[in-house]
């Protein structure tokens, strides 16, 4: 006789020594329970018809898949100057890379030019400085932009971004109907997560549907926009709201389009996706396939009639925030895995982290064992040989249907407060993704989740690991000495024209702002003047409302004794001075990740401390006068685009120029240990790499405010 599934039950109660089977079942932060079993009845029967290369493309958007075509190994780099980034690119194409994606410096995203006075800390850090058509050049040198494709990872500046490389394409005489390639150009998650915008929604929306319009038009080789949940993920999201919320995005876009008059099919088959793959192994593979299967569904509804229109299109990274600093070789595994599970789901194109991501850029060799990873995975493994080789198992299925049924609630709450655009100004998504993160952060500080190397089978001597460092001071002077030139060397009468021109735009929000960016880039005016021009005409920037929400470390703390002992510290601290200890969580330079800084905030309230927050991107000035104003005892710096070497001890000459000398400053986030002498002497009390537990973290805090308080 066949077992039956209750011979299943009554054989692994045994097994379990009497326990329910039940008790093994594993709930997901996405809400899915997790059976320890599943078997064909899991098993949706439209997913056993189903055939890759037909719509809902839930098995993949090719009928042969990777047997066909291998995916894109497609690695994000940039650093400091045009030309050491184009060096960099070279090697890597020569060495098996076949796409490149360039990682702009944070000036650059935020559209200032590499001598405004606020991104001193920030030109050439994070990615490649860009200033200019001339710089443009240099890093495409050598590189055919009409055979090779491009991704440029650009959200706030894009105008001035898309607009200079048609220009470079143009001066190496590659008609930009003939470009390829992809541009980020998704503002909504920016607001969400990533926080890279420049002027308010409204206005960023129309630059969203200007590009659209004018590649659909003239560059009908070139994705519009790559609608990316990467950065929710990073910042906390759990796999279903990622996926939720790209797609509402990317429905968002869809709408904003067509309000422009274009019909759909017109520009559909050139939006793209973008996802994060975490470790959640058979999770991402079904968060992929669910993917493809939504987008379908909803752009038939939307009225789409091509196949091309309704196939989702995805690039696939691994996750970052899954990395560790501790025990850093750990990574290669990590990423090894995730990148499994990314072509698993059917990715088209893929970047493969570096080891030392928790640390720093990649350097030449962390950069080549990530880009063999792909290598290895694509001609030793031979996953590529069969399409969709997760199809059909009952686990895979049975997941994705869950991950279908989980987004497609939450798309539903979203569209009931109106669309995204409307979403993202209540601060919904936003919200519920700082909770998640408060949660996961809980659990890793409890060891519910485990990460090795961090929460446990820790390593106790670390060795470090080399890694890149940029003199930010000789990138700024190279590139104020090219610009210098360049403005000396242009036609001043034809830049100022088509500057006003550009603004002219976009105050009468007539004409497509990328064609008139065009042309004040071929004019030689700079991306901080196009993006001056444009907030001109916009009527100014956008400045977030910083909220942090409460409760939610509190809840998932609960009876936790290191976490009631601080609780009690902080009470008897209260009692004896009449207030509560009063930290301010600062956001300095143009680093736009703030996911430390809100689970910070959010923990540290929930503990006791009366907690501010300020807003992003001050200068250190700008925190030193809030800091005094509001009295705090602690400045808590979080650092996570390597700006801390210059604005960490600048904000603490200038408390103590200003007479706040007794002001702790501690730092969190990405800090290299070979930074922390330097740190140290620079007066900083505290460092929290990454890593670190916030409890402890919270206990080293108040014994420093314990520790002041005495010596008065
Ligand atoms: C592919 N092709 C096939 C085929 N496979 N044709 C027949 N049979 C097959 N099996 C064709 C395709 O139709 C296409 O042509 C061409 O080959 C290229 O294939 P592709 O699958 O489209 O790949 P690719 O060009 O790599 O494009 C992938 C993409 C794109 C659509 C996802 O948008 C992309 O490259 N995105 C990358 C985004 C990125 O790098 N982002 C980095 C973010 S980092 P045709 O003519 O149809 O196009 C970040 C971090 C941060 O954000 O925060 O800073
Ligand atoms: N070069 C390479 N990778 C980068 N990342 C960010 N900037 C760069 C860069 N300049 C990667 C990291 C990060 C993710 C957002 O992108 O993995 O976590």
């Amino acid at each position: 006789m066949t077992p039956t599934k209750r011979d299943w039950l009554d054989l692994a109660s045994k097994d379990l020594k009497g326990t329910d089977p039940q008790s093994l079942d594993w709930h997901t932060p996405e809400g899915i329970t997790v059976k320890p079993l599943y078997t064909s009845e899991d098993v949706p029967q439209a997913a056993l018809e189903e055939l890759p290369g037909f719509a809902p493309f839930t098995r993949g958007i090719r009928s042969t898949m990777y047997a066909g075509r291998p995916w894109t190994i497609r690695q994000y780099a940039g650093f400091s100057t045009a030309e050491e980034s184009n060096a960099f690119y070279r090697k890597n194409l020569a060495a098996g890379q076949k796409g490149l994606s360039v990682a702009f410096d944070l000036a650059t995203h935020r559209g200032y030019d590499s001598d405004h006075p606020r991104v001193l800390g920030d030109v050439g850090k994070a990615g490649v400085a860009i200033d200019s058509v001339e710089d443009m050049k240099i890093l495409f040198d050598g590189i055919p932009l009409g055979e090779m494709s491009v991704s440029m990872t650009m959200n706030g500046a894009i105008i001035p971004v898309l607009a200079m490389f048609i220009v470079a394409g143009e001066e190496q005489g590659v008609d930009r109907k003939a470009l390829t390639g992809t541009v980020q150009n998704d503002i909504l998650k920016e607001f969400m997560v990533r926080n890279t915008y420049i002027y308010p929604p409204e206005p960023s929306m129309r630059i969203v549907a200007d590009i659209i319009a004018y590649t659909a038009e003239e560059m009908p080789r070139f994705n519009s926009i790559s609608i990316s949940g990467y950065h929710m993920q990073e910042a906390g999201a759990t796999l279903a709201q990622e996926l939720a919320y790209t797609l509402a995005d990317g429905m968002e876009y869809v709408r904003a389009a067509m309000a422009k008059g274009l019909d759909i099919d017109a520009f559909a088959g050139r939006l793209s996706f973008f996802f994060c793959i975490g470790m959640n192994f058979f999770m991402e593979a079904a968060k992929l396939r669910a993917a493809r299967q939504l987008w379908a569904k909803i752009m038939t509804e939307f009225g789409a009639k091509s196949d091309r229109s309704k196939m989702l299109r995805t690039h696939c990274q691994t996750s970052g925030v899954s990395l560790t600093e501790q025990d850093p070789y750990n990574n290669v595994v990590r990423t090894a895995f995730e990148a499994m599970a990314a072509v698993l789901g059917g990715t088209q194109s893929l970047h493969t982290n570096s080891f030392d991501e928790a640390i720093a850029l990649p350097t030449e060799f962390s950069a080549r064992i990530a880009r063999n990873t792909q290598l290895i995975l694509a001609h030793e493994t031979g996953v590529t040989k069969v399409v969709d080789p997760l199809g059909g198992s009952f686990y895979v299925e049975a997941l994705t249907k869950d991950l279908v049924d989980k987004a497609w609630e939450l798309i539903q709450e979203v569209e009931a407060a109106g669309g995204m655009t409307k979403a993202v100004e209540q601060g919904l998504p936003k919200m519920r993704i700082e909770e998640a993160a408060a949660r996961r952060q809980a659990r890793v500080d409890r060891g519910d989740d485990v990460i090795v190397g961090v929460n446990r089978f820790r390593l106790e001597d670390e060795l470090p690991v080399d890694i890149l460092n940029i003199d930010t001071d000789k990138v700024r002077q190279s590139q104020v000495a090219r610009l210098q030139k360049m403005r000396d060397s242009r036609d001043p009468q034809i830049c100022e024209k088509a500057l006003a021109a550009l603004e002219d735009v976009a105050r009468s929000a007539k004409g497509n702002l990328l064609a008139a960016a065009v042309d004040a880039a071929r004019a030689r005016a700079s991306l901080g003047e196009i993006s001056d021009a444009m907030e001109r005409g916009f009527g100014g920037r956008h400045v977030a409302v910083t909220r942090v929400i409460s409760g939610v470390y509190d809840d998932a703390y609960g009876d936790d004794p290191q976490y009631g002992i601080i609780r009690e510290r902080i009470a008897a601290y209260r009692a004896e001075n009449g207030r509560q200890p009063h930290v301010l969580v600062a956001k300095m330079g143009q680093d736009g990740h703030d996911r430390g800084a809100k689970v910070i905030a959010t923990a540290f309230a929930d503990m006791g401390f009366k907690v501010d927050i300020t807003d992003m991107f001050e200068t250190p000035q700008e925190v030193c006068d809030k800091a005094l104003a509001l009295g705090v005892d602690v400045v808590g710096v979080s650092s996570l685009a390597a700006g801390h070497k210059s604005l960490v001890p600048d904000l603490i000459r200038r408390l103590r120029d200003a007479g706040g000398e007794e002001v702790t400053v501690v730092v969190g986030g990405v800090i290299p240990e070979q930074d922390y002498d330097f740190l140290r002497q620079a007066g900083v009390a505290e460092i929290f790499g990454p890593g670190s537990n916030v409890l402890d973290a919270a206990a080293a805090v108040l014994a420093r405010i314990e520790g002041v308080r005495r010596n008065i």
